[in-house]
């Protein structure tokens, strides 16, 4: 059963915008994770870690380039754990009965690795919609999106965990229109503010939200303090509104990772057809086994036999 979700998580996080999955992954499965951030990011942390508290003269923070260096879309030059953790089997489980769709595609995922004193990482409050879509967050479930913020190292408020407003208490501020940016509007701000609430979780929790949640990044303040994240995005198969990563634009990235270790369900969520599939022909079995000669494709080749 990969299913780790409860009913009521998913409920929430219809209601609210966003829930947060309390060690959703196991220490066992965190730990190869971490050791494939420490081998991509491990030797960004500045030299001097001061504690970052920089002062928005009791405003909120401004988004700035630096805030997102040490950023990666996948796949990422490493092991394979790190690669798959984004497509563990009960992600895939809690994007389907979110999104109440039978097929997901997983349309984003990078890592992002923060340290403290490196950046100014405080935002303003925002949605994320405006690089998910050239449209508007959807009012069907089949049209939303759910983004797993996956938590690779403890993450306290000092650590930068993320600050949000579930949507019930963010709609009587904003309206239900929840305007993509509220920079310019420092008295929404400023009430968003006094009810956030902060994504804090150890290390294998997840934050389940939307593109139409209020949130905002915020400053580490521990001193010479570390957050490891990997996003992991999905949408229903057939949302041509959503996108990110058109998959096969980073073909010189090493996809072998994920395509030698990845489950037909798995492969399913980049757009690889499943086994039976009417795609798979004697033919095209024979040129994938051409381009990726390590890919296990009994299934394939079973099931179109
Ligand atoms: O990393 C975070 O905690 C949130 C960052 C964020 O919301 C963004 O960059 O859009
Ligand atoms: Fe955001």
């Amino acid at each position: 059963m990969s299913q780790r979700h409860t009913d009521q998580q998913v409920a929430q996080w219809h209601r609210d915008g966003a829930v947060l999955l309390d060690q959703f992954l196991t220490a066992e499965e965190v730990a190869p994770c971490f050791e494939d951030m420490r081998a991509l990011y491990g030797d960004k942390a500045p030299d001097i870690s001061q504690t970052r508290n920089d002062d928005h003269g009791g405003q909120v923070g401004t988004f700035s380039l630096d805030q997102f260096r040490n950023n990666e879309d996948m796949p990422f030059n490493c092991s394979p754990a790190l690669n798959l953790i984004g497509l563990h089997p009960a992600f895939i489980a809690m994007a389907k009965a979110a999104l109440g769709s039978d097929d997901v595609r997983l349309y984003q995922s990078h890592t992002w690795a923060k340290y403290t004193g490196a950046a100014d990482y405080e935002q303003p409050f925002h949605c994320d919609f405006k690089n998910h879509t050239l449209t508007v967050p959807s009012e069907n479930a089949d049209g939303r999106t759910v983004n797993f913020m996956i938590y690779l190292t403890d993450v306290t408020e000092a650590d930068g965990a993320i600050a949000y407003v579930p949507l019930p208490d963010s709609d009587p501020i904003t309206g239900p229109n929840r305007a993509m940016f509220l920079d310019t509007d420092l008295e929404t701000q400023q009430r968003l503010k006094q009810v956030e609430k902060r994504g804090v979780g150890k290390a294998g929790s997840v934050f389940a939200y939307g593109i139409d949640v209020y949130h905002r990044g915020m400053n580490l303040t521990v001193p010479n303090g570390y957050r490891y994240t990997l996003t992991a995005s999905y949408k229903a198969a057939g949302n041509d509104m959503i996108g990110w990563s058109a998959w096969p634009h980073s073909f010189m990235k090493p996809w072998y990772l994920l395509i030698n270790n990845a489950t037909p369900e798995q492969l399913a969520c980049l757009g690889i057809p499943r086994p039976g599939d009417a795609f798979w022909t004697e033919r095209t079995l024979e040129r994938a086994k051409l381009r990726w000669p390590d890919w296990d494709m009994a299934e394939y080749c079973a099931a179109a036999a």
